[in-house]
């Protein structure tokens, strides 16, 4: 049953657990075929003048991720009414500042890891320093294609979204967080009650990692022009898609296999981390993803059939095996 753990992983879900996994690879299949080509060639376009930069640039920004924040970004356009065209640029721009993050995160002073999307992470392939300025080039890239691909009308508008999202009181403010709760510099946790260790963990897992979603679903919408309404339905939507995509991800580095994920497993119990499974266990939540992924998509439900791949792919962020 490739991509997908047990029916039960979803209850509520309108498919059964393999359709459903069949239909959503299919659907981030189609986003990958739009989005790398044009991945690649707006690098080809840039600058080729630091060769070692442009090959690291093309390692991290072209291997095989999933494309979540680029499909939200198709998907909220679509979901709008408009088309993948003319979300394009922010599509692509969402997907640089993921995958900076993404190699500064993994670096020796971070996280410190040799394993990304199934191959050797930035600075294992190059070289730390490289890896640095790779995350800061891809960064600034991500802003000049969302200032010159996104309409003239809300390019200045689309610009604060990301910038929002991938600064200090969102991304790297949820990673300064993440590392301050690691590296003992807050008190200790130990002895709080549960209840206030979840609301404490999910601050910062929406700015860390909702907030991003949220501004892939924005940008979307604000290429499509959207409606008042349609980017609040899109909102509430990322909210609960984030925290439900956090926990099944906390419960993938418990389940899940290094070849299936596609980087190393088992590291947030080796570290002691504080985790939706360590505090309420698998079963709770697994449930309690599930029923975010179901207010996730009762959120866009009156977006009707345009709506549709984002629906499913609530669903099956909290069945995945990878
Ligand atoms: C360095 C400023 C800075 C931030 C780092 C991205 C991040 C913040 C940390 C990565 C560690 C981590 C596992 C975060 C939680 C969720 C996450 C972002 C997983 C990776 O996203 P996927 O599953 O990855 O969408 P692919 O490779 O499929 O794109």
């Amino acid at each position: 049953m490739a991509g997908c753990q047990t029916v039960d992983n979803f209850a509520g879900a309108p498919e059964d657990a393999v359709a459903l996994d069949a239909q959503v690879q299919e659907s981030l299949g189609h986003v990958r075929s739009f989005v790398d080509p044009f991945l690649s060639a707006t690098l080809s376009k840039s600058s080729r003048s630091v060769p070692r930069l442009h090959d690291a640039i093309r390692h991290v920004l072209l291997a095989p991720g999933k494309r979540l924040r680029p499909a939200l970004t198709l998907w909220a356009a679509s979901a709008c009414g408009g088309t993948w065209d003319s979300a394009a640029s922010a599509a692509a721009a969402v997907e640089m500042i993921h995958a900076y993050s993404l190699v500064h995160d993994d670096l020796p002073s971070m996280d410190d890891d040799d394993l990304r999307r199934g191959q050797p992470t930035c600075h294992r392939a190059f070289d730390e320093a490289t890896a640095i300025l790779c995350g800061d080039a891809l960064q600034a890239f991500a802003f000049e294609i969302l200032a010159k691909g996104m309409p003239k009308t809300v390019a200045g508008n689309a610009c604060e979204v990301l910038a929002q999202a991938a600064g200090r009181d969102a991304l790297v403010g949820g990673q300064m967080d993440d590392l301050a709760a690691e590296r003992g510099w807050i008190e200790d946790m130990t002895d709080v009650p549960a209840s206030e260790k979840i609301a404490w963990l999910e601050r910062i897992h929406t700015r860390k990692t909702g907030a991003l979603f949220s501004s892939a679903l924005e940008l979307g919408a604000l290429a499509a022009g959207g409606s008042e309404e349609q980017r609040s339905a899109l909102a509430a939507y990322g909210q609960s898609f984030g925290l439900a995509f956090q926990i099944a991800d906390d419960l993938l580095d418990v389940e899940g296999s290094e070849v299936s994920v596609g980087k190393r497993v088992g590291k947030d119990a080796e570290r002691g981390k504080l985790t939706f499974p360590s505090i309420l266990g698998i079963e709770d939540s697994r449930k309690r993803a599930r029923t975010l992924a179901n207010d996730a998509a009762s959120a866009i439900s009156k977006l009707g059939t345009p709506a549709k791949d984002l629906v499913q792919l609530a669903h099956w962020i909290v069945s995945r095996n990878h």
